[in-house]
């Protein structure tokens, strides 16, 4: 070779190693984009990924720009994606508990081992106490839900609870109980958005951008929000309520909009049950007293209550959870969907449209049969599920069991015992008095956990798994976008983990469930649910980053002018029969009735005493998902220690600064923290973030500290004290 020619060698191989470096993709660097989902957020945003592998290793993650939903970005979780993937908390074999249940001493074990284990016990329990006795359990994980609660059904156990025991359900049920059909906000066509509760600054970025362009066409928008959060310093009008008080709020707002007659005479008149009982019951929610309830300014009731209804066509985008984390969650929410009907909002495009879900919780313009799979026999052929006798309404709206009563039913045995759990991603620290959801789980004969990492709750665990995260698996997802995607393995499960649902259609068939459509496998399943949709396996597959539905459904407005709405009226329920049939048994209320926290200065002056600070626990951080994210270095340095909300006036007083060591304490317990003084809290109002194992807030709440209704828990109006920690 001439000197030319190695020059020209080196130069080419220099310039490699710089693409290398710069980590490019192609033949020379070895590096080839895959893409995939993240789901660190589930189930909302499951931002498009474009994983750069080189030697089946990510080198480096960027949002998918083509995806309609992400559109290139990512937030910190997502950014943080390797140090999730690669942990070293990962789970790498299945395990069994070799100590007492509790203490966490495990050994590795096969996988065939493991899952018969797991087989053997689920059945014995089954032929002893009834299949009932089973619970199959689903945490914040979305994507294998519709398999598990096959499995269960498959099982013979109406128990197959969730997560959602604490999420989105009960909101659903407030929509339910007065539209019949839930009906989200149409960003697109609307002039006013009334965002009652929701931070998406925080909480699902991709809408967050969304809104961002909304507002530079124009749309107005109304925050109501105890903190001064991103989402209300972005609005024109912020309702700053008191926490646990939006029943109130909305009812003097339904007042106003009554009085002005600004609401829509004609479809009240058409199409709504109850009006005059509930403008009677309104009546009674005057500006003077509305104000002394919630701390919001009369003059700014007013205001938004005629911004909200004039401003045609408007929309109210609720949350899963803030107003149904409290003690009158349902009702409070119920008061405002009134809002929705007394306006005739419901079901027009730019305000509360109804858009049917196509999977998993998404509105993506096609039918599936996701319902019909998850039911392989009907209900009255099973036990009544956990919590139905003292949650009726949940039993008749929601299609799980309520987990937040199974820890009750685990140590009363009534009405039935239950014995063992089968659990994807279970984190006891969800539950209200968390200490009494560790008690129930140690008094179970068998408990199994399959997570991505060696949790706490998986100490509770006899047999524990290992599960892959999303970017190891395959799934479907689709997008309101009108988008679905099939993703295939960016790589290979890590060590010996395995996907969540291969473990479910691997166990149907050890615990010898007779089902034809688990025995046909995970992909025939995917297939015969998407059977009325048009979209195959086999076509999603040839579009490895995602494809456009095809021929979307465009549904109509109004769709109750034919049939009526889905409610014992057939109408738009302001007064809700169904909740009446349990007024007597239940002690229920026709009327979105409001009811302060069961824990504050109005219901227990004298607790209010000894703890004068309302406690709000779990508003979100952008950088954490519950649970998820406190383990990763770049998340976690973002706020590296458990810390509190505290205004800077409670701060004042209690002689605190920032980052002041403080405890904070109700009956049931204390935890230290730091102190964040901070204008974003309102004062007399202390706000912790939830599921910190070292500062778990959750433990300082009674177990039983529950939404009549829903049985949600009041995580958001609770009373505590805070004092500063003298060393
Ligand atoms: N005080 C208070 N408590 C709250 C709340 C609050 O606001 N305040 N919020 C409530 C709400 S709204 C919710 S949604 C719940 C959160 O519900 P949790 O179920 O507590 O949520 P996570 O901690 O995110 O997830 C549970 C487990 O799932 C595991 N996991 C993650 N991905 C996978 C996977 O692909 N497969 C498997 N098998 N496991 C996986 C995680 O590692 C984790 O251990 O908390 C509720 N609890
Ligand atoms: N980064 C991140 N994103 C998440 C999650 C996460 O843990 N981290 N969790 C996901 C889950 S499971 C959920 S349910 C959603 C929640 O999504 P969001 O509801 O958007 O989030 P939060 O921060 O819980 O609550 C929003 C606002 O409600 C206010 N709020 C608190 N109490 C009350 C009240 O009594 N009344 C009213 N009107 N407002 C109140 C809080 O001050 C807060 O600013 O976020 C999802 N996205
Ligand atoms: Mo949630």
């Amino acid at each position: 070779m001439n000197t030319t020619a190695v020059a020209k060698e080196r130069s080419a191989a220099a310039a490699t190693e710089r693409r290398a470096r710069a980590k490019i993709p192609g033949a020379d660097t070895g590096i080839e984009v895959r893409h995939s989902v993240c789901t660190i957020c589930d189930p909302l945003t499951q931002c498009g990924l474009d994983l750069y592998v080189k030697d089946g290793r990510i080198v480096k993650v960027q949002g998918t720009a083509g995806n309609p939903h992400n559109e290139g970005t990512l937030c910190s979780k997502g950014q943080a994606l390797r140090q999730y993937v690669y942990h070293k908390d990962r789970l790498r074999t299945p395990l069994r508990q070799v100590g007492r249940r509790g203490s966490g001493e495990f050994e590795p074990i096969s996988w065939d081992e493991a899952l018969d284990t797991i087989a053997a016990r689920l059945n014995d329990a089954k032929a002893a106490h009834g299949p009932e006795s089973v619970v199959f359990y689903a945490g914040y994980t979305k994507w294998m839900r519709p398999f598990l609660h096959r499995l269960a059904g498959a099982f013979g156990s109406p128990n197959y609870l969730t997560e959602s025991s604490t999420c989105f359900r009960a909101m659903a049920m407030a929509q339910n109980l007065t539209f019949g059909m839930p009906a989200g906000p149409d960003l697109k066509g609307s002039r006013c958005l009334l965002v009652w509760s929701s931070n998406p600054f925080y909480t699902n970025t991709t809408l967050a951008r969304k809104l961002l362009d909304a507002r530079d066409r124009g749309l107005k928008v109304i925050t109501v929000d105890p903190r001064l959060s991103p989402m209300a310093t972005h609005a024109d009008l912020h309702l700053r309520l008191r926490p646990g008080t939006d029943g109130a709020l909305a009812l003097a707002m339904a007042n106003v909009i009554i009085a002005e007659e600004l609401y829509d005479r004609e479809f009240v008149d058409q199409h709504v049950h109850g009006f005059d009982e509930f403008r009677a019951y309104a009546a009674g929610f005057t500006l003077d007293r509305a104000e002394e309830i919630t701390g919001v300014p009369a003059a700014k009731i007013v205001q938004a209550a005629r911004m909200y209804a004039t401003a045609k066509p408007a929309a109210i985008m609720p949350s899963a959870s803030p107003v149904v984390h409290q003690t009158n969650g349902v009702q409070n929410y119920r008061a405002v969907f009134a809002l929705v009907g007394l306006t005739g909002n419901y079901d027009v495009r730019g305000g509360n449209f109804v858009d049917p879900l196509s999977w998993l919780y998404v509105p993506a313009g096609f039918r599936s049969r996701e319902h019909e799979f998850c039911y392989p026999r009907p209900d009255s052929e099973m036990a009544p599920p956990i919590g139905a006798d003292r949650y009726p309404v949940w039993a008749e709206l929601v299609d799980e069991g309520q987990a937040m009563h199974w820890p009750h039913q685990v140590h009363s045995g009534a009405p039935y015992p239950l014995k063992a759990a089968l659990c994807f991603g279970i984190n006891y620290r969800m539950w209200p008095g968390s200490s009494y959801m560790a008690a129930a789980l140690e008094k179970l004969d068998f408990v199994a956990n399959i997570d991505l990492f060696m949790t706490e709750s998986c100490r509770f665990a006899d047999i524990v798994l290992p599960a892959c995260t999303s970017v190891e698996r395959s799934e479907l997802r689709c997008y309101p976008e009108r988008w679905a995607i099939l993703t295939q393995p960016a790589i290979a499960p890590l060590h010996e983990s395995r996907s969540d649902a291969d473990i479910i259609y691997d166990l149907a068939g050890r615990l010898g469930v007779d089902d034809p459509l688990l025995s046909a496998g995970y992909e025939a399943g995917l297939d015969w649910i998407l059977e009325p949709s048009g979209l195959t396996l086999a076509e999603l597959s040839k579009h490895p980053a995602g494809m456009p539905v095809p021929s979307p459904l465009a549904p109509p407005e109004r769709k109750f002018m034919d049939g009526g709405f889905k409610t014992p009226s057939g109408k738009l329920e302001l007064v809700s029969g169904r909740l009446a049939r349990f007024a007597e048994s239940h002690g229920y209320d026709a009327l979105p009735t409001y009811r302060p926290p069961k824990y504050s200065a109005e219901s227990t002056p004298e607790l209010a005493a000894d703890y004068p600070l309302t406690l709000n626990t779990g508003s979100r951080l952008p950088m954490f998902v519950h649970s998820r994210t406190f383990r990763l270095r770049w998340t976690r340095a973002l706020r590296p220690e458990p810390m509190a909300d505290v205004s800077p006036a409670d701060a004042g007083r209690l002689g605190i600064v920032q980052d002041d060591p403080i405890r904070i304490s109700t009956p049931r317990g204390s935890i230290e923290v730091k102190a964040n003084v901070t204008a974003v809290a309102q004062s007399g109002v202390v706000h912790m973030y939830h599921a910190y194992a070292d500062a778990d807030v959750n433990s300082l709440i009674e177990p039983d500290y529950l939404d009549p209704i829903s049985g949600f828990p009041g995580f958001k109006g609770l009373l505590c004290r805070v004092e500063k920690v003298v060393a």
